[in-house]
């Protein structure tokens, strides 16, 4: 399929490369490393090869989640944002950008998302998971009171908000020990955004405001699977949740998925089913996953045309109100 959109794609700084150590072969992360500092010139190749016609970016995880001092954080946000303002500028016909966001400094957020979107042209948000703050070993999610007013101002802007997976604190990671393939992208990432995107849903943040679309990549982080199980489990919870509504409904009104990363038929179909074709948006991970892999999967995959061209388009231009 020619014209394809694709959401969950990663560009990174020098300053950022080094949290990607996830590569314990040294040829595969200097050949990371070049595609995380590259933009115009492999990945705009391979998605001319592969029928890609625009490519949102977002800076590798965690990114700026993790800088410790808040105002290193909102000084590396506003870096990283500028530079790819600047390459998007170079061929606006084929990149657009999400805003990297110093949650560290939930007022100092408002006024980056608020630049990004209104003064760089971005069309979203992208937060790699919780951030880090003061002291390494903590986590700081974003369904705390402190960031209502930036999820008011987000919905006022009107942009989406993917919410990207992010590494395990070493404090947390003791189910790992001795599985390393099970920690990062194997497993503990779908576990740590998954926790993240139903304590968004269960504060009530989205009865507070209706209007905002959440992101999730990985057809879900496994959570369509369990969506039954969860509601079910939540109606005979004694203590009941903030929220109004299950967190079904949230997923068929306040959230999108991307098939990032998960190139496989029956759970691109089972997730159809649960949430709506029109929440389904095809995405590579680029450079975690070849565009080849992601590109020639959804090509041949067991779609009507008219299915494909929503998913691998048309919910794009509509999600992102896109001029294509
Ligand atoms: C990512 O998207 O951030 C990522 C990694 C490492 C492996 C796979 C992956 O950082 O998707
Ligand atoms: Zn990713």
């Amino acid at each position: 399929m020619q014209g394809k959109i694709v959401l969950e794609e990663h560009f990174a700084l020098e300053d950022t490369f080094t949290d990607t150590k996830r590569f314990p072969d040294a040829g595969q992360a200097d050949d990371l490393r070049r595609r995380l500092l590259d933009i115009l010139d492999i990945r705009l190749g391979e998605m001319d090869q592969y029928g890609i016609e625009l490519g949102i970016q977002s800076l590798n995880s965690p990114g700026i989640q993790s800088i410790l001092e808040p105002a290193k954080a909102v000084e590396m946000a506003q870096k990283a944002n500028d530079v790819l303002a600047g390459e998007v500028a170079k061929r606006p016909d084929r990149f657009a950008g999400f805003a990297a966001l110093p949650m560290q400094d939930p007022d100092a957020a408002i006024i980056e998302v608020t630049r990004c979107i209104k003064d760089l042209g971005f069309v979203g948000v992208n937060l790699n998971g919780f951030s880090q703050k003061g002291d390494a070993d903590t986590q700081i999610f974003y369904d705390l009171p402190e960031f209502r007013p930036l999820w008011a101002a987000i919905e006022e802007l009107d942009v989406p908000v993917y919410l990207h997976p992010r590494n395990t604190l070493p404090s947390q990671g003791r189910a790992y020990e001795g599985h390393p393939w099970f920690e990062h992208s194997g497993w503990a990432f779908a576990v740590e955004t998954a926790i993240h995107t139903l304590r968004l849903l269960a504060s009530g943040l989205f009865d507070e405001h209706p209007k905002l679309q959440l992101v999730v990549g990985h057809l879900g982080e496994r959570i369509p699977f369990d969506l039954w199980r969860v509601d079910h489990r939540i109606s005979k919870s004694p203590q009941g949740i903030p929220a109004k509504k299950t967190m079904t409904e949230y997923f068929r009104e306040n959230v999108h998925l991307t098939t990032s990363g998960n190139f496989h038929d029956e759970t691109l179909h089972f997730t159809i089913d649960r949430v709506g074709i029109d929440r389904v948006l095809f995405s590579v991970d680029y450079p975690f996953e070849t565009t080849e892999e992601g590109a020639v999967w959804f090509d041949n995959a067991n779609l009507s045309e008219a299915d494909r061209v929503q998913i691998g388009r048309d919910n794009a231009i509509k999600l992102f109100k896109l001029d294509l």
